[in-house]
């Protein structure tokens, strides 16, 4: 079924150049582009984004890293784009993540655990439809 996903080039991503990268893999695995922005988060948006996560103990870490500098903000849509973006992305660990997937092929560990991990993508349906309302509200 045609899906929606919200995807985000994390602040590492942006800083290091890899925007296009990013949407470069996705354009070529056949996803389109339905919203594109450069956005700069901020606290109370990224504790309605990252929701599941209040409380544990990377969510403070992970919430200061994602403030660090802006990200852009991409809805994707295709056949089942949700599952495949997250694979496009690889495993949450950069170091851990299959070569030929973006965390795999680009990221590593840098000293600040797997936050530094490039890229967000939804991981169902709901979730996708949740965060795009957060990250777009008017769409
Ligand atoms: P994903 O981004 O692969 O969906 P997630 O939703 O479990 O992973 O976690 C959200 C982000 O939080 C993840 O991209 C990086 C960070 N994170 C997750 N688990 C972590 C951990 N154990 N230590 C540090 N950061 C973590
Ligand atoms: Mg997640």
């Amino acid at each position: 079924m045609t899906q929606r996903s919200l995807v985000l080039v994390k602040p590492d991503g942006v800083a290091r150049g890899l925007t296009g990268e990013v949407i470069r893999r996705i354009e070529a695995k056949g996803y389109t582009l339905a919203r594109l922005e450069l956005r700069t988060a901020t606290r109370e948006l990224l504790e309605q984004h990252y929701e599941e996560h209040v409380g544990k103990p990377f969510y403070e870490p992970l919430v200061e890293f994602m403030l660090s500098g802006p990200v852009a903000a991409i809805v994707i849509e295709g056949e089942r784009c949700i599952e495949g973006f997250r694979s496009l992305a690889g495993a949450t660990d950069p170091t851990a993540a299959a070569p030929g997937t973006i965390r795999g092929d680009l990221g590593r560990d840098w000293g600040l655990k797997v936050q530094q991990n490039l890229v967000h993508g939804s991981d169902a349906p709901e979730s996708a439809e949740r965060e795009i309302g957060i990250w777009f509200p008017q769409s």
